[in-house]
């Protein structure tokens, strides 16, 4: 048997190319794999010996060459195969180890030029690959170090690797040269600063972890992190403590995060099943962790809390005395760690780069049956020139800090959504309701429930999109609401404003909405 070795990920080659010389397996290789088996006194013929040529233009000709395509596409089965490179003087190759260019990696680097990038387009070895795997019956093809074991046990139990095996390592080689050739395009496109959505969507995930299950415990889950990106996002997490995060709070602690990511000043976003329950900014990380912590004490429990500075231990302390699923912070003082970390089933996640802006050419996939719905993100919040004040009243500095803060929570609230604030904290959320009316209704009810009949006196109202009646006007002023800030544009927006001067409330138009569906 003879195997042909060529790899750029040298870990765990020379042991296994020593078990292929006890195993009396002839073994070839190009220059770089050459050297290093031959470093460890591993007998090898080198490729250049084998095809009588020279490797050649810096690297960039090494294997590409009838004698080793001839002798990894012959099948066994046909004589006239065998005749042929018998006259051509060739022999079969039976199995290839074979691992690319390291093109990931390579685009990850900082400062990473494209010449650098197209220099570590893999061609010989896709090729290569491509050619034992079509040819899966006769020879066997390992791409990923991870199957060495598996090929070795069945050599020295068998002296072959079974056919089902060979099938397997087939079908991971397309998988793999695949989602090579897919990242090659991405990182083409983005070269080229090409931000349409394209004619066919490629894109190329690969596995952080399994999960235990999804949604529900008979959905099977896994999660995946997008190649070639640094996102500040979960997937960049480093978990300090607790249980494995679940599909459930990844989903849910993402929303969270996308959120916080709208703030600069110190800012608390505590979040359950994907909307937000409690959010506050303040001059330093306790004030705005009250804020969101007393915005809504019942919610928060068994919920997710994202901050965006340093967790103090003061803050530690009062977060441990709750139920909390998910923490995620930029830091942890070593006190306030030991604190989080006394509860074994809280999962603590670090994130570094947790105030980096979401890409705004990202884009925003759902899946629907049979297809893809896909859009660019929502990276704006509004154009501040478009905001516009319709009401006789404008609203007084306090105010219009307010709206904005509300605007940037409902953002992240599930349609139809209102949110109530006041001092950069909110008071009242209204998530996910089939009308607006009722969201409103929620969030005064809610308010109320918590807090008292007059929570909502003296607070601003936003609207992710247009009031279609006046009634939400209606409501907010009997509830207390002194401000309203909505995207504006219902044919019935004249209601509204009527309905507001006669109220004395102050009302601004952004000219944007922010459904989330
Ligand atoms: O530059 S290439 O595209 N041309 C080739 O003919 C070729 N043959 C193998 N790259 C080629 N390879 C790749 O070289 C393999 O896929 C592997 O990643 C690498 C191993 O080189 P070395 O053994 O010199 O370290």
């Amino acid at each position: 048997m003879r195997a042909l070795i060529s790899v750029s990920d040298k870990t765990g080659i020379v042991e296994l190319a020593k078990e292929f010389t006890e195993l009396g397996i002839e073994i070839i290789s190009t220059g770089g794999t050459y050297n290093k088996l031959k470093e460890s006194g591993i007998p090898a013929i080198e490729i250049s010996e084998l095809t009588g040529f020279p490797e050649c233009l810096d690297g960039r000709v090494k294997t590409l060459h009838p004698i080793v395509h001839a002798g990894l596409l012959a099948m066994r089965s046909k004589p006239e195969h065998m005749k042929q490179l018998e006259d051509l003087n060739i022999e079969t190759i039976d199995i290839v180890i074979v691992n690319l260019y390291p093109f990931k990696a390579t685009i990850l680097k900082d400062g990473v030029t494209r010449d650098e990038a197209v220099e570590n387009i893999d061609i010989g070895g896709p090729t290569m690959l491509r050619s034992a795997a079509k040819n899966y019956q006769d020879v066997a093809v390992v791409v990923d170090p991870g199957d060495y074991e598996k090929i070795l046990q069945e050599l020295k139990g068998n002296k072959q690797i079974s056919l089902d095996t060979k099938f397997y390592l087939m079908q991971k080689v397309f998988m793999h040269t695949s989602n090579y050739d897919t990242m090659i395009a991405d990182y083409l496109k983005k070269e080229r600063g090409d931000h349409e959505l394209p004619e066919t969507l490629t894109m190329t995930f690969e596995k952080i972890q399994d999960m235990r299950y999804g949604e529900n415990p008979h959905q099977k889950a896994a999660f995946y992190r997008e190649i070639g990106k640094k996102t500040g996002s979960l997937t960049d997490g480093i978990q300090l403590n607790g249980k494995e995060l679940s599909f459930n709070n990844i989903n849910d602690t993402n929303g969270a995060l996308e959120l916080l990511k709208e703030f600069n000043e110190p800012t608390v976003v505590a979040c359950k099943h994907g909307n937000p329950c409690g959010v506050g900014s303040d001059e330093d990380i306790y004030k705005a962790w009250n804020k969101a912590f007393q915005a809504d004490k019942v919610s928060i429990f068994g919920g997710i809390v994202v901050v965006n500075r340093e967790v103090t231990a003061a803050v530690a302390k009062e977060m441990a005395e709750i139920f909390l699923e998910v923490i995620v912070a930029p830091g942890y003082e070593e006190e306030a760690l030991a604190i989080l970390r006394s509860k074994k089933n809280l999962r603590v996640l670090e994130l570094p780069g947790i105030e980096i802006p979401q890409d705004e050419n990202a884009y925003d996939l759902k899946k629907v049956n049979g297809g893809l719905i896909v859009q660019t993100i929502d990276s704006k919040l509004m154009d501040e020139g478009d905001l516009k004040v319709v009401t006789d009243r404008v609203p007084t500095e306090k105010e219009l800090e307010d709206m904005k803060f509300a605007w940037r929570v409902v953002k992240f609230v599930k349609s139809n959504g209102i949110a109530i604030a006041k001092d950069k904290q909110t008071v009242g959320i209204g998530p996910g309701q089939v009308n607006r009316i009722w969201a409103a209704n929620q969030c005064f009810d809610h308010a109320a429930e918590l807090i008292g009949p007059d929570a909502a006196k003296g607070c601003v109202l936003a609207s992710d999109a247009f009031f279609p009646f006046d009634d939400c006007v209606e409501a907010a002023y009997r509830a207390g609401i002194t401000a309203i800030i909505q995207p504006g544009g219902s044919i019935r927006d004249e209601d509204s404003i009527r309905k507001c001067n006669e109220y004395g409330i102050a009302m601004v138009f952004t000219g944007m909405r922010h459904f989330k569906h």
